[in-house]
């Protein structure tokens, strides 16, 4: 980073500890408003607001170190660096900008094409970095659904993880699918549907399904077409085989995957978006493994545990946390029998660990 530029972003940090993207209009304004502007800027301005017509909307399909991605333009796909505008913010590529996100590229350096602006996001999944301050990196953004895997057996199925990765799915605005897989192994299917009576009753889209038999790949299939979906779950649950039975030959990320750009400089993807050949993309970021509950997500948690809506919009106190509180509506709902005792089990272990 240039000297100049790291005293710039040094006057911003308080804004950027707390927000995953800039609001560059704000910033735009800020320095216009103290004086602040440099020929680079007010050419980019002008770019912006004169010849509007070279700035094209895309989505960032792959995010790659070294400042560069890969965007969808219109109908094709086009190699892009990061501008100098939105660099200045993070030194992380993919600290700025994430896979999924709509930006306006500028076309006019044509066949360099330059990512000048994010758009805003619908929503994101954002990871804290762990360094000398906290440093927000989104792993993708505009996701339409995430799929939560999970298996019958090996390993067994943990509604308490279940309902973690339900906490995170709607802490981030995402709409989640929960998948029960390896079904072939169950031999009490009264027993199952017990186990996931819970998420059905909240409204959850809950889906069964066996790689070794078939069973459920279609109805996952039509929950997926034409819409953008992570996958997590818990590891060896069967997300690998689950998305090589939808679409045999898809390549996902691995660890890290090495790349060479047409500029020849070594690259790596951080997160790509694979196309589904029945409509719709599979946003692949190795970085989602590292999500977890933060001690920060602490007061969200009692609005947030899965099926809670129905009950905490009663509670007396908004700020209520279902543990102590006289008039929770949650409680009351326990002893009057409306709440499965192992659920409320599992959201106070999330309190008392997270
Ligand atoms: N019986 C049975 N085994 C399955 C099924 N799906 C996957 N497996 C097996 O479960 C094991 C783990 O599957 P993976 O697809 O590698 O699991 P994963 O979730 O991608 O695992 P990670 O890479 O650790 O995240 C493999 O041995 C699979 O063959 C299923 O529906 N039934
Ligand atoms: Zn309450």
């Amino acid at each position: 980073m240039k000297q100049k530029d790291k005293k710039r972003s040094k006057k911003y940090d308080g804004r950027l500890k707390n927000i995953s993207l800039p609001d560059l209009e704000v910033l735009d304004d800020e320095k216009h408003n103290t004086g602040f502007k440099s020929s680079r800027s007010a050419h980019k301005r002008d770019i912006i607001h004169k010849s509007g017509s070279k700035l094209m909307k895309g989505r960032v399909i792959e995010v790659m170190s070294n400042y560069q991605c890969r965007i969808k333009l219109e109908d094709k796909e086009v190699y892009a660096s990061i501008g100098g505008r939105l660099k200045q913010f993070k030194n992380e590529a993919s600290g700025i900008l994430a896979v999924g996100d709509y930006v306006q590229v500028d076309t006019s350096l044509k066949p360099d094409y330059r990512v000048e602006n994010i758009l805003p996001r619908i929503n994101s999944m954002i990871r804290y970095s762990s360094g000398s301050f906290q440093k927000e990196i989104a792993l993708a953004a505009n996701i339409d659904q995430i799929v939560i895997t999970t298996s019958w057996r090996m390993p067994i199925f943990k509604p308490g993880l279940v309902d973690r990765y339900l906490i995170m799915a709607a802490k981030f605005n995402i709409r989640p699918i929960l998948v029960l897989n390896k079904i072939d192994l169950c031999e009490d299917f009264d027993e199952l549907e017990d186990e996931i009576a819970y998420y059905k009753e909240s409204g959850m889209s809950v889906i069964l399904t066996s790689v070794v038999d078939g069973r459920g790949i279609a109805e996952l299939k039509a929950e997926l077409k034409g819409r953008d979906t992570v996958f997590s779950g818990h590891s060896g649950a069967g997300k690998s085989s689950l998305i090589n039975a939808l679409e045999p030959g898809l390549e996902l990320l691995t660890a890290e995957v090495s790349d060479y750009n047409e500029k020849g400089k070594h690259t790596t993807t951080q997160a790509v978006m694979l196309p589904f050949s029945f409509g719709g993309y599979l946003i692949d970021t190795p970085g989602i493994k590292t999500l977890v509950l933060h001690q920060e997500d602490k007061p969200i948690v009692p609005k947030l545990f899965p099926g809670f809506d129905r009950f905490y919009p009663h509670c007396r106190f908004r700020d209520c946390t279902h543990i102590h509180e006289e008039g929770c509506a949650v409680l009351a709902a326990m002893e009057a029998g409306g709440l499965d005792p192992l659920r409320y089990e599992s959201y106070r272990w999330i309190m008392d660990n997270i």
